[in-house]
């Protein structure tokens, strides 16, 4: 059986809508932990309660919500200083945690890759760093409070000393940097091949994945190939990069990303930096909105924003409006570079042509002349650009095919100068 919560925020000065949408999340971030909450409490207040986040009278109500529900543990939705969970805790008499411990759990429970692991390992080490202040049995409270998963290894966790801890951060960020190095190697390789690369991002559960799967359905439907999607928040933790290859044989790579969320405790953001990288090299984003969430605009500001952290403000982008099924909205439709689409119903050609218009739009037309000896050129044009004719001449092969520029300008000594 789950352990029962209790949700708790204070409203300072945001719209109604975008506070109860932020407690909405919070309970849907908490059954992701596998908690199961039980009663909400917020209240109004111009600034957070240095000592107790929400006033006393409130504390009082806490008190009895927490007897009547059955609850043992409360959650806030904003995060908390050391000294507030350790007021909080001894006035409570429960475990007491707050929006960046549920996402370090669920960050920590789901990774999968090894640099995944190591990232979200760095990221709870360095959220419990200065919070390991005050007296001995805070310490040992602090240390284990970090992430559902510790909870109750507070005895192990008491004889990390700051010391250690920084050590052992160091020591990871050296075997993550490494890591980071193995996929730049493959990345490189992947440049070599001049492939075109489209990044799908966006907030968590706009329906990145499934885009993703409905277009590798299109491309060649290979089962094993799917990734892994679900209605639930931060589904997907890794980047996973595939193949496309589309009807008119021209080809792309397509990277799903991990998702974005409001209030993303700041170590998050730096750890998953470098697995967000990879969206920085992208010739074109698809930012995918779920158009059919009320705060869609918010969540599209706020990936915006962290595409501009990034670095990635310049890449062209185009916007999908997912889940138009479940909004009032007609689809598809294609407006300049909206799209509105519903990935389960119908969208995806529409969508795969825009992209295609952007990606695609500097192909031109060459004509190149390889010697027989560069035999693996050949099938590489022939896989990888079109060939729209090809004539077999006494030194070589003479062909016209249609690829980016990229592609020609890498392969220029090889162009037949026009005459
Ligand atoms: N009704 C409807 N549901 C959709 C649509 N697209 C996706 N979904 C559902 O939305 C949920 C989230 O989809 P995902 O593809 O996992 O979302 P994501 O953007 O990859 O989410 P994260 O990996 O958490 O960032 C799933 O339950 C999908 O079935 C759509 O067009 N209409
Ligand atoms: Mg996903």
């Amino acid at each position: 059986m789950n352990e029962k919560a209790i949700l708790a925020g204070v409203q300072l000065n945001s719209n109604d809508t975008a506070f109860d949408y932020s407690m909405q999340e919070l309970h849907e971030l908490a059954v992701a932990c596998e908690l199961e909450p039980v009663g909400q409490i917020t209240q109004k207040l111009p600034r957070v309660n240095n000592k107790y986040v929400i006033g006393t009278g409130k504390i009082d109500e806490l008190l009895a919500m927490l007897t009547e529900k059955e609850a043992s543990i409360i959650i806030f939705d904003e995060e908390l200083s050391p000294m507030q969970i350790r007021n909080l805790e001894e006035k409570l008499g429960c475990d007491v945690v707050d929006r960046t411990m549920l996402i370090l759990d669920i960050f920590s429970k789901r990774a999968k890759t090894r640099e995944s692991q190591l990232q979200v390992e760095v990221a709870r080490l360095k959220y419990m760093l200065p919070r390991l202040v005050g007296s001995r049995e805070s310490l040992g409270r602090q240390g284990g409070g970090v992430g559902l998963t510790n909870r109750g290894s507070g005895e192990t966790k008491l004889e990390l000393d700051r010391r250690k801890i920084e050590e052992r951060i160091a020591k990871l960020n050296k075997e993550l940097a490494d890591v980071v190095d193995q996929r730049h190697i493959q990345r490189k390789k992947r440049q070599k091949n001049e492939q075109l690369i489209v990044s799908l991002v966006g907030y968590t559960n706009a329906g990145k994945s499934t885009i993703m799967n409905t277009i590798l359905d299109r491309s060649d439907g290979a089962e094993e190939k799917q990734v892994f999607e679900k209605n639930m928040l931060f589904a997907t933790l890794e980047t996973s990069v595939r193949h496309i290859k589309l009807e008119t044989n021209k080809e792309f790579l397509l990277t799903d990303t991990v998702g974005f969320i409001d209030k993303l405790p700041h170590h998050l953001v730096k750890a998953f930096r470098s697995t967000l990288e990879e969206v920085t090299e992208a010739d074109l984003l698809v930012h995918v909105i779920d158009c059919a969430n009320p705060n869609h605009e918010q969540h599209r500001q706020l990936t915006n924003d962290i595409l501009q952290q990034i670095g990635a403000e310049d890449i062209p982008m185009i916007y999908a409006y997912n889940k138009a099924d479940l909004a009032e909205v007609a689809f598809p439709i294609v407006q300049d570079d909206t799209i509105y689409m519903a990935a389960k119903q119908s969208g995806i050609k529409e969508l795969l042509q825009l992209i295609s218009d952007h990606i695609f739009q500097n192909e031109k037309r060459y004509e190149m002349k390889f010697p027989y000896s560069e035999g693996q050129l050949i099938s590489y044009f022939n896989e990888h650009g079109r060939v729209l004719s090809e004539e077999y001449e006494e030194d070589g092969i003479r062909m016209v095919v249609e690829c980016s520029e990229k592609m020609a300008r890498k392969y220029e000594k090889f162009e037949v100068s026009p005459t």
